[in-house]
């Protein structure tokens, strides 16, 4: 027979979303649902999955997109590299840079960020350096493991991993000398989980620091439609310098609600280059080419209704919905004398609870409130104090949970 990967066998564990799902399905079936007390339900308040109806402009642009497909003039096969139309819109609307826009073949159309999170793994052999934000998502570490990068389990992290801490007392924000040279480097803002948005300067510092070490960021933007503060940067490419050292990965699963509809996309710079010179978005089109064929054409048509002018107010106004329960949970834990931050500008909460184990804090709000949550742990050793909110949930669910969270100060 043919050998296992051994790059499985070196996975920790089962992966954190399933984690959860596998303990929530246990409790359940201990203390079932009792249909006539509605306190026994269930809410989830735990992976970041989006809840509420795609609105209309962007649905309509989804359904004509599947109706065109029916139809000899609007029929289209393989695009594999997206449609031109959206990578173009891509680039104009996210990318505003005066002088210096984006061209199409600086932008990836995909299935998703998470996706193109583990493809561009491919790029960067298993000898490369990885660097993570500790607390991280974790897809980043995982996928380091499949490639071979990620070094062996140690017990509290990997071996060939950086964890660079992310607490209450930096902000938030990395200790910047610990990343090390020639690495690559995953950054989140605004974060998963913590919340954080990174401000300018920080940004500015990460570029900095980028560049003089030789690393490469990838710089995970798919919450950046959930910042409100505009001061907050929503693409590290508003800052000078990023091409030469950057990658963004963005998606419309969290703006647009299409996390089950499937769109993202990826921007690699053609200044961008390794070591040796070589160019790293051909080697990105080489990889896509090979491995991928094509987002769906019916998302692409959705995602081109989503970036028109009544498209973008849809954006703005469900990432209001989901900030309007973030601020929910942030009152109710703040009730409770639970210091938290983020649900500002990122639809997570991230609870912090002093001396505990955030397994057994999550097995408690689970038995007391019947609400589950995400234990920081997963995200790191960084989290293993602290509970993740996600503010993804129906309204009256949310306040439900939030009701039930005061039990925890019972
Ligand atoms: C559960 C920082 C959620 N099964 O939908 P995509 O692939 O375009 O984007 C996924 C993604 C990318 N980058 C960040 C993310 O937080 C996410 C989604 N994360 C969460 O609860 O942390 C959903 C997780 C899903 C998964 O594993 O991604």
């Amino acid at each position: 027979m043919v050998k296992r990967n051994p790059r499985l066998a070196a996975l920790k564990a089962g992966y954190l979303f399933p984690e959860i799902a596998r303990r929530r399905r246990e409790f359940a079936a201990a203390h079932p649902e009792d249909p006539a007390r509605p306190e026994t339900r269930i809410i989830s308040l735990g992976v970041g999955n989006t809840t509420e109806p795609i609105l209309p402009h962007i649905d309509a642009g989804l359904t004509e997109g599947a109706r065109k497909l029916g139809t000899v003039e609007g029929y289209s096969g393989y695009q594999d590299e997206g449609l031109l139309e959206l990578r173009e819109k891509i680039s104009g609307v996210f990318y505003p840079i005066p002088g210096k826009p984006f061209g199409a073949d600086e932008i990836f159309i995909s299935d998703g960020a998470k996706c193109d999170i583990g493809r561009l793994q491919l790029l960067f052999g298993a000898e490369t350096k990885v660097a993570v934000q500790d607390p991280s998502y974790p897809v980043y570490v995982d996928g380091s493991v499949l490639t071979g990068a990620a070094g062996s389990w140690t017990g509290e992290g990997y071996s060939g991993i950086s964890y660079l801490p992310c607490t209450a007392e930096n902000g938030y924000f990395p200790d910047l000398s610990l990343l090390p040279e020639n690495s690559l480097f995953y950054f989140c803002s605004p974060n998963n989980p913590t919340g954080a948005a990174a401000a300018r300067p920080q940004l500015e510092a990460l570029v900095a620091a980028a560049r003089e070490k030789g690393c490469v960021i990838v710089f995970d933007a798919a919450y950046a439609e959930y910042i409100r503060d505009p001061a907050l940067p929503k693409t590290i490419f508003s800052v000078d310098g990023a091409r030469e050292c950057a990658i963004e990965v963005n998606s419309f699963s969290k703006p647009a609600g299409f996390t089950g509809v499937r769109l993202g996309w990826t921007v690699v710079p053609k200044e961008l280059r390794y070591s040796g010179g070589e160019s790293v978005n051909a080697d990105w089109s080489r990889v896509m080419g090979t491995i991928f064929n094509g987002a769906s054409n019916i998302a692409q048509e959705g995602a081109l209704a989503a970036l028109s002018g009544t498209g973008l107010e849809e954006i703005r106004r469900l990432c209001d919905f989901y900030l309007g329960n973030a601020e929910l949970i942030r009152h109710a834990l703040t009730k409770l004398g639970i210091s938290c931050v983020g649900g500002d500008n990122s639809p997570y909460v991230w609870a912090r609870f002093p001396g505990r184990d955030s397994w057994e804090v999550f097995a408690e709000i689970l038995e007391k409130c019947r609400v589950v949550t995400t234990p920081g742990a997963g995200f790191g050793p960084s989290g293993r104090s602290f509970i993740r909110f996600s503010a993804f949930g129906h309204r009256a669910d949310v306040e439900e949970a939030c009701r039930r969270l005061l039990k925890l100060g019972e």
